[in-house]
């Protein structure tokens, strides 16, 4: 395929989701490509575009997508996903073909600043250097007064450097989760470890149910799979709050109440149970059937179905789905689990999973967020003398850093994050950080968190820096080549941290970029050396395409694990009664939304039935409230949503009036350490 269709491929995408993608059996060691078909139009024709380059998307998305950067005769560039690679389909999402714009844009910083006083102040990179190295040896004397806080923003190996670097100070740093932590602890627990069937075994399921996956924004090519899986007949059942474009690959849709998964999936088990009954033989690949039998006992269906606001008809309805003779595989998002009982949400998804026969087997399998990294020999991120360091959580970052003692925290060095925006309570994230004597934060941006800080130090982004990435979706490692000119005054994080290591005493000396990169590809999973990934672009590594066959599982006795308790679900604070959804934007990633982008009250969507609209003048200001604060919002109204749920698309910047996580209050979930985000209760008002 040359560079001009692939390009017709990727606007046509653009317009119409509903691509066809071709199913094709051999290719790639087992995994099935899609061919993208398109019409062969005049316009498409008269396009000429060059291939100029190969790389790899480094965003945090599962979908990690092979790229192509592509030039037409007037040196026009565009990225295209590279047709060869078989998910990535010759396609890419708006994230990474908009991503030009992004390194080219005028808010981009492009020389290191220094805060004096109120103002900003441009400083050389020596004079920058050489501060760091001061304020690091100085605060080194005790080294958990510095805390790193490494963000996930650049998913390469390289970017591990940074945690080499403070691993050898012995600073403190960060755990938990703001992301997913919950469901990949509640899948450990349950199976003794995280793996998923290859993604393209979805093409073998009969029926997908899928528990709130956003497709078409979080991962645009398991919605590509997913509909060609229905061309073949496969039916989707997709559960979720509903307002969130499922339409386009459902074939049945369940609106449940927001954070009532466990409760759903515990209905449709006693309907199995009961109706069905549990093969004992698939019990004894159990432990604690017993305990967790009981635990759903005490619920009726009736009284389960009110919990989840359905019908109790829904439960038959559920329990078909994963009864029917086929395969049916579940897919789990991250969504499900950003509550305070999140992981218990997930645990019972897998158990309905397990229950109903379909575990491992082809066509079945639950889903969830794989480790990006899992094929990568990480271990030389340790340092040699290795001891345990402190650690803040990410969930709590800031009442953690007021509370830290023996040292308390004095210096933040903070790279590939804006957690002020990005984690929840900014304020109190805010007041933390406005009691330490050292702040550096590494971005491209003048981000939220950026505004916190005494320096700022500009680095190159995606693109501009060559790395190895491997995805939390599919079974592919990537070489992300550099293929775009950094900005004369951005240096990459790696850079940064090598020269102020050699401007301590003693030194820290990183290990070269050639040695981080094949010492990273030193793994079980892979076979492969430097020199053959940057020149084939990808390898698929060797994880088996289903997993946990003949229900063999992962912890020490080969057994799977229920949970043994059901949780009632904490009622909202007094006058908070609506679940506040913060979910993705289609077009950026997190809080990488150019400033030029942002400005005016954020909007949010309730239902038409939403009930804090009879107390509501429409025409006058309207403020979004929680116990922490309020903020001016616009109001739409989006039918489908479930009426106790006001939806925003997160990511916008305080800065810029916006900062959903102003609103949020810190928590943890039940395991994991995550950041449970839509635990949260607001409500519109107009004083
Ligand atoms: N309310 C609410 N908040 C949430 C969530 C939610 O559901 N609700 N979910 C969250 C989820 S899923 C996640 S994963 C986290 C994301 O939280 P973050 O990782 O903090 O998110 P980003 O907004 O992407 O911020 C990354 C920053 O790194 C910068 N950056 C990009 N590349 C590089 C690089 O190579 N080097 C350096 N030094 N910087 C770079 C970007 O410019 C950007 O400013 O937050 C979440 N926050
Ligand atoms: N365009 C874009 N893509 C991204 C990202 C991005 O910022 N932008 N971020 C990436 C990252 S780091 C992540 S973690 C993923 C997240 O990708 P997803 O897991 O798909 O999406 P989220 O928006 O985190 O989760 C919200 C989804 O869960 C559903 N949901 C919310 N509450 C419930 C509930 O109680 N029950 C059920 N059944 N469903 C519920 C919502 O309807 C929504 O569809 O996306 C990745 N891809
Ligand atoms: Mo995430």
């Amino acid at each position: 395929m040359d560079a001009r269709r692939v390009f017709f491929l990727m606007a046509e995408h653009r317009k119409k989701p509903q691509f066809r993608p071709v199913y094709n059996r051999a290719f790639h060691g087992g995994f099935r490509q899609i061919v993208v078909e398109t019409p062969e139009d005049e316009a498409f024709q008269k396009m000429t575009w060059k291939r100029v380059g190969y790389t790899s998307c480094t965003l945090d998305c599962p979908d990690t997508c092979s790229l192509m950067l592509l030039e037409d005769e007037r040196g026009n560039l565009r990225i295209a996903g590279d047709p060869e690679h078989p998910f990535t389909l010759g396609f890419t999402c708006a994230k990474s073909s908009g991503f030009l714009r992004r390194l080219r844009s005028s808010s981009r910083i492009r020389e290191p600043l220094l805060r004096r006083k109120n103002t900003w102040r441009p400083v050389s990179w020596d004079n920058a250097l050489d501060l760091c190295a001061e304020k690091i040896q100085h605060f080194r004397r005790e080294p958990a007064s510095i805390l790193h806080y490494h963000g996930e923003a650049a998913k390469g190996v390289l970017q591990q450097a940074a945690r080499l670097f403070f691993g050898i100070l012995g600073s403190s740093e960060v755990r938990g989760s703001l992301c997913d932590a919950a469901g990949y602890l509640a899948c450990v627990a349950d199976f003794g470890s995280r793996k998923n069937h290859d993604v393209s075994d979805l093409l073998n399921a009969a029926q997908i149910v899928n528990w709130g996956k956003d497709l078409t924004r979080s991962s645009v090519h398991t919605a590509a799979i997913v509909a060609q899986a229905r061309r073949q007949g496969a039916r989707v059942l997709t559960i979720s709050p509903g307002g969130d474009g499922h339409e386009s690959h459902t074939d049945l849709f369940v609106r449940i109440r927001p954070g009532m998964d466990r409760f759903l999936a515990a209905g449709a088990i006693k309907v199995l149970n009961e109706r069905d009954g549990i093969e004992g033989e698939l019990l004894q690949r159990t432990q604690g059937w017993d305990a967790f039998r009981q635990a759903i006992a005490g619920y009726s269906l009736e009284r389960l179905a009110s919990l989840c606001d359905v019908s109790p008809a829904m439960f038959e309805v559920i329990a078909d789905y994963y009864r029917a003779p086929g395969p049916t595989a579940t897919l789990i998002a991250a969504g499900v689990q950003r509550y305070l009982h999140g992981g218990e949400n997930v645990r019972y998804i897998n158990a309905l999973a397990l229950l109903s026969g379909n575990i491992g087997r082809p066509g079945g399998g639950t889903y969830f967020h794989l480790h990006s990294k899992r094929n990568f020999n990480l271990g030389w991120i340790k340092p040699p003398e290795w001891k345990p360091r402190r650690s803040l959580l990410m969930p709590t970052i800031g009442q953690d850093i007021l509370d830290a003692k023996d040292p308390p925290i004095r210096m933040i060095w903070v790279n590939g994050s804006n957690f002020v925006n990005q984690a929840p309570e900014s304020a109190l994230t805010v007041r933390a950080l406005e009691k330490l004597e050292f702040r550096v934060v590494v971005d491209a941006f003048m981000t939220d968190t950026a505004e916190q800080a005494d320096l700022v130090l500009p680095c190159t982004l995606m693109l501009e820096q060559e790395d190895l990435v491997g995805s939390y979706l599919h079974p592919f490692v990537h070489y992300a080549g550099q293929v775009q000119k950094p900005p004369e005054g951005a240096r990459s994080d790696y850079w940064i941290l090598s020269q102020i290591g050699q401007r301590l005493n003693p030194p820290v000396i990183l290990p070269s970029p050639e040695e981080c990169f094949r010492a990273s590809l030193r793994s079980s999973t892979l076979e492969t050396t430097l020199e053959a990934l940057r020149e084939k672009r990808f390898v698929r590594s060797n994880e088996p395409p289903v997993v946990y066959e003949g229900l063999q599982f992962d912890h020490p006795d080969g057994k799977y694990r229920f949970p043994a308790s059901l949780h009632e679900e904490p009622p909202p604070p007094e006058d908070f009664p609506y679940r506040f959804l913060t979910l993705i934007r289609g077009e950026s990633v997190h809080s990488q939304i150019l400033p030029e982008d942002q400005g005016g009250p954020p909007t949010v969507w309730v239902a038409p039935e939403h009930p804090g609209l009879a107390d509501l003048d429409l025409k006058k200001e309207i403020f979004l409230a929680s116990p922490l604060g309020r903020m001016l919002v616009k109001v739409k109204l989006l039918k489908g949503l479930h009426p106790e749920a006001v939806l925003y698309r997160r990511g916008d910047w305080m800065k810029c009036g916006g900062g959903a996580n102003r609103l949020i209050p810190a928590a943890v979930t039940d395991l994991g350490r995550c950041a449970p985000f839509y635990q949260a209760y607001v409500k519109l008002t107009n004083g």
